[in-house]
């Protein structure tokens, strides 16, 4: 059951898709406040457990933390930050000893909304916003039928927010990216690369320097000579190019799109009525107003120029939006500099000094100069920018994901964003932004798959091997064993950190086994993608939404359960020969060695230590249930469906329904797809 409350004036943010009607007063046990901004309170037991929250630091478990939704380009996500990429405001409150006083709680408000939950006071949740104009959505879990209300819950909460993105098969398979790829030979060298060493591939990002000038939809013709001829050859190896678009327009006289945007006013405006001007990339820019269907429309169509030169994937960056500078920003704090003697600093003007420039990226005072023409009600309105900044990715992504649904008719294309709020996951998939080669971010991407599953997104996943700082051998190949399981499986790195791509590294076979396991599993994960897309369940669950009898899993936070058969207990310690496993039930072990041989062997409930070699994939298979698997091969278009075989609890009785198609036509037939396997 939904309950939908309404504050204010609601901003209508095409978050959900389904209508709701609105109930008055305010959900039960609840204290809400909307005389200064919003604020809502609830108690928490002590063995209260909150999840939600999509892509955030801290745990599956989200208690002891203060969270902040305001997407944010902040390449260091140490623990004390508040907010990443995405804002997904969307909570669960989990009580183990009642579940059936479980309940959920979406805030459909665009601006920043922050979650302190139960940081200042331990026995207690406390939202607040600056405005007072917010949807509030309470779920609660349907008990009929002995539903368990976690997984209830979600389902509830996903019907609301509509179908998730679905992806191409080819998307499933191994992504190689790398910010500082320039030209055409350096991509052919990636690919040549990877298959000297036999290590599958299927495609390779573009980053930034393909463009002209960095400039959205050119490509640099010194770089590319011919990027469909390049593009259509290396398809014919099985390899596909995946370009980045930016978020803001250049500000070049003769460039198209720059100029089609000023002169048809879909830019940006200030206050004024001038367009903005921020610095990024392309040194001055205008950023599209995509909060304008007009615009959407026109900026989504301007993806044909690539798709015609036959790519087939795109990521959308840079769109929270990221602005290193505006120009009336930099002109304010240079002008502020100027006033202080720099000759005679005492120390607190020293500081001064030192905030003015270090505030210059990012800021508040920027989000604040330029507003959106909304459309509210059916009337249109100017709207500052700052009070819907969470919508901005979303709708740059919304851009490209309907104009190329009818670009490319009936075909998927491969589609994930930096930025995001929920509503977006219809649209594409996203990827975790600039983590760094930590082995915490390891543990940190683990946790955050369910909790991004829970707010619609099952397209994901993270740089692979960490993308700031360098990268290792042996974090890349624990990496990338988890990466494994993830939808979005990308190797990516910044410009100027050490090289990371597989073969950088020594004995490249052990590479070559990680990956192949990979393609050995693509059937059963794309099944299980479509299943979590189109059933709207989770692809990836904390073992507490399912073993929801057993107290210990409420604290497992490194193991996961994949679809309804897998759990996944990733190694993500450092100089680490193996783990321990909690195992909630008797389970079946599966061992991928590095020769491609499989070992399997019943496993007892409780804690277990496993050995992981570097080069060898651990996982369980739950009891009566079966995985099916193919030969290895060396891209997506090679996989061979008819090498199937099974894992786990075969005997003839259990079987598995695998969802198979052609991969990119955008009907999804889960009847005439599915095909029992026993
Ligand atoms: O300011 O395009 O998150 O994946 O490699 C950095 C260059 C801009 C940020 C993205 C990253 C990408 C990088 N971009």
């Amino acid at each position: 059951m939904i309950n939908k409350y309404e504050f204010g004036i609601p901003f209508e943010t095409d978050a959900v898709v389904k209508q709701i009607k609105k109930a008055s007063g305010i959900p039960k046990g609840v204290q809400i406040n909307c005389d200064n901004g919003f604020s809502f309170k609830c108690k928490i037991d002590s063995d209260t457990i909150v999840y939600g929250l999509g892509q955030s630091i801290g745990g599956i478990n989200k208690r002891n933390h203060l969270y902040s939704s305001f997407c944010s380009d902040d390449p260091s996500h140490t623990e004390e930050k508040q907010s990443l990429y995405g804002a997904h405001n969307f909570i669960i409150i989990h009580n183990p000893s009642d579940s059936k006083s479980d309940r959920a709680f979406f805030f459909d408000y665009p601006g920043k909304i922050s979650f302190d939950i139960g940081y200042s006071k331990i026995d207690e949740i406390y939202i607040y916003a600056e405005r007072s104009d917010i949807a509030l959505y309470e779920i609660l879990p349907e008990l009929e039928e002995n539903k368990n209300p976690l997984i209830n819950i979600v389902y509830q909460f996903r019907k609301l927010i509509g179908q998730s993105y679905i992806a191409p098969l080819w998307a499933f398979g191994f992504m190689q990216s790398r910010w500082g790829y320039k030209t055409e030979a350096d991509i052919r060298n990636v690919y040549e690369s990877y298959k000297k060493e036999n290590i599958p591939l299927d495609s390779i990002c573009l980053d930034i320097d393909y463009m002209k000038d960095f400039k959205d939809f050119t490509v640099d013709k010194d770089r590319f000579p011919e990027l469909k001829k390049f593009s259509d050859d290396l398809k014919t190896k099985g390899i596909r190019l995946v370009p980045i678009i930016d978020a803001g327009v250049k500000i070049e006289d003769g460039y198209d799109v720059y100029e089609e945007g000023v002169e048809n006013n879909y830019f940006c405006k200030k206050q004024n009525g001038e367009n903005f001007v921020a610095g990024v990339w392309p040194g001055k820019t205008h950023f599209p107003d995509f909060m304008q269907k007009q615009v959407r429309h026109w900026f989504g169509q301007k993806y044909k120029i690539l798709t015609d030169m036959g790519i087939e994937g795109f990521w959308n960056d840079m769109n929270e939006p990221a602005i290193f500078y505006s120009e009336d920003g930099l002109s304010e704090v240079v002008e502020a500099l100027k006033k202080m003697d720099t000759t005679n600093l005492d120390i607190n003007s020293f500081f001064q000094f030192k905030d003015n420039v270090y505030k210059i990226s990012n800021s508040i005072d920027d989000y604040k100069r330029f507003y959106h023409q909304c459309v509210q009600n059916n009337k249109s309105v100017a709207v500052n920018h700052y009070d819907i900044h969470n919508l901005y990715g979303f709708n740059m992504t919304k851009s490209a994901g309907e104009e190329l649904a009818s670009i490319r008719k009936g075909k998927r294309t491969l589609l994930f964003s930096r930025a995001s709020y929920i509503g977006m996951h219809r649209y594409g998939g996203i990827w975790t932004g600039d983590n760094a080669s930590w082995w915490s971010h390891l543990a940190l991407e683990i946790k955050m798959m369910p909790s991004l599953n829970m707010c619609g997104f099952i397209y994901s996943g993270a740089d692979i091997g960490g993308f700031g700082c360098n990268s290792n051998r042996e974090l890349l190949l624990r990496w990338l064993a988890f990466g494994i399981f993830t939808p979005l499986m990308r190797n990516h790195s910044a410009l100027g950190t050490r090289n990371q791509e597989c073969y950088q590294f020594e004995n490249t076979i052990d590479f070559k086994a990680i990956i192949e396991v990979r393609y050995r599993l693509i059937p059963y994960l794309y099944s299980e993608y479509i299943k979590a897309c189109v059933n709207s369940t989770l692809m990836f669950k904390p073992l507490s939404f399912v073993f929801t009898e057993d107290s210990r899993c409420l604290e497992i936070e490194d193991q996961l359960i994949l679809g309804d058969e897998v759990m996944i207990c990733p190694v993500c310690n450092e100089n680490a020969k193996g783990r321990v496993v909690y195992l909630p039930e008797d389970m079946i072990q599966v061992r991928f060695k590095a020769d491609g041989t499989i070992e399997q062997q019943e496993v007892k409930k409780g804690d277990i230590y496993i050995n992981v070699p570097l080069n060898e994939v651990v996982f369980f298979i739950r009891k009566n249930h079966i995985v099916p698997i193919v030969n290895a091969c060396e891209n997506t278009d090679s996989l061979d469906y008819s090498t199937i075989a099974l894992l786990g609890d075969v005997n003839g009785t259990n079987s598995y329904l695998l969802y198979k198609d052609d991969g990119v036509t955008t009907e999804i037939d889960m009847t005439s797809n599915i095909v029992e396997l026993k």
